[in-house]
């Protein structure tokens, strides 16, 4: 059997993975990132009109702040078109557009706003419904003091020393940790004061304010400071909150995977891991709507894929003479073997590498390139730059189980 029998052809893969999600994104050939998503209320409006919100935002997604933006906008089913800043390379026309020169910025109806939580508010006044500030006079005045306190109460600088500095001894550490707790406890404390999970009675900015935050820190401390937000009966609220927080379609659509936070903490950050990476989700790996999209992502952007793991993943070095035909086919098979897994190989036997059986030999430099292969793209894999949380935890899942078989 040749190689290219063993596995469906892209084609194929393809369509099947569509049968078993609604979720597609845009293609962007060239430009990076290569592919962007499509809001959930794009619909909306008539095709080829100009949305009422452009958001500037990161290329990468890992924006904390650009994501609060993204959040309140797929919550309030705001259509919006989005213009990519990258931010090693910030083109002139954005510096000169704005005067902070970060991200987020956003054009709302060619008024331009900058700022995170400016942003948030004028969403909120030029789109008030469905609301994200309670109705009630009173509540509404609470939520909006929060809301600025979100941004001067000193969270963000003594959460991330926590997790980001390097302390000189075991004491600094304490201390860090000490003040981190405390400044949690606030929080834990400001979650009793209305009933609900929320901040306030009703979902609101609020959350927004704090979420891509702490989702961030949930995800990071453990590996980072073998430290444990989730779970830790000192914040019964906090944990409350990330419940409610991850039932909602909204959030599921633009938050990050944890994964995608430990690496970035490492690579963006150069902070140093104690522990291993969190356990993978087993929950959205099961979930065929997340295979699927991880299938459909990759069949999709299938060619992208294999030049950026043809270029930077080193499997050129196994090149015979220069030659890269054979490599780029053991790469192109080994990630056809992971769509059709991830669509397929639910609970299933897995395949085995190219020859199977005991008495067939193993090609030692094709299983060699598929092992690379995988072991890179499972590690390049951004959420949700590349495909939502659920899908790259899906991805990641599949890739583990493939690895105990490329040999
Ligand atoms: N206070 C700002 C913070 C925005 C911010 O720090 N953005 C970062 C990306 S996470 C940025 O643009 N960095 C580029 C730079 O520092 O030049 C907001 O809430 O919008």
């Amino acid at each position: 059997m040749s190689i290219q029998n063993t596995v469906s052809s892209w084609e194929e893969l393809l369509e099947t993975a569509r049968k078993n999600t609604s979720a597609r994104r845009v293609k962007r050939p060239g430009q990076s990132p290569s592919t962007a998503p499509i809001p959930s209320s794009l619909h909306k409006i008539p095709p080829d009109t100009t949305p009422p919100v452009l958001l500037y935002r990161d290329t990468n997604s890992w924006c904390p702040f650009c994501e609060r933006v993204w959040f309140a906008l797929e919550e309030k089913e705001i259509p919006f078109a989005t213009e990519f800043i990258d931010l090693s390379n910030k083109p002139q026309w954005y510096v000169d557009l704005v005067p902070t020169t970060l991200v987020p910025a956003a054009k709302i109806e060619e008024k331009l706003v900058y700022e995170s939580k400016d942003i948030l508010l004028a969403l909120e006044e030029r789109f008030p419904s469905p609301a994200l500030l309670p109705e009630d006079p009173e509540e509404n005045a609470v939520a909006r003091q929060l809301v600025e306190e979100a941004e001067t109460n000193g969270f963000r600088d003594i959460v991330y020393k926590f997790l980001r500095d390097a302390p000189a001894d075991a004491h600094e550490l304490a201390n860090l940790q000490a003040a981190f707790e405390a400044k949690l406890d606030e929080l834990e404390q400001a979650l009793a004061k209305y009933p609900g999970p929320y901040f306030v009675s009703t979902f609101s900015l609020v959350d927004i304010m704090y979420s891509p935050h702490l989702d961030r820190l949930a995800a990071n401390l453990p590996v980072y400071r073998g430290y444990h937000l989730k779970g830790n009966p000192r914040f019964p609220r906090i944990n409350a909150w990330f419940d409610a927080l991850n039932q909602r379609p909204a959030y599921q659509r633009v938050k990050s995977d944890n994964i995608t936070n430990n690496l970035l903490l490492r690579r963006r950050w150069g902070v140093e891991p104690i522990g291993n990476p969190l356990p993978l989700d087993a929950v959205d790996s099961e979930k065929i709507q997340y295979r699927a999209e991880a299938a459909e992502r990759l069949s999709d952007n299938r060619e992208v894929a294999i030049g950026d793991i043809l270029k930077n993943s080193g499997v050129q070095a196994l090149a015979a003479d220069g030659d890269i035909t054979t490599i780029k086919e053991a790469v192109d098979f080994h990630l056809r073997q992971l769509a059709d897994y991830l669509i397929n190989g639910n609970g299933a036997t897995l395949p085995g590498g190219r020859t199977g059986g005991k008495n067939s030999s193993i090609d030692p430099i094709f299983a060699a390139v598929g092992a690379i292969a995988l072991a890179y793209v499972r590690n390049r894999i951004c959420a949700p730059r590349d495909m939502s949380a659920g899908a790259a935890t899906a991805f990641r899942v599949a890739v583990d189980k493939l690895l105990t078989s490329v040999y």
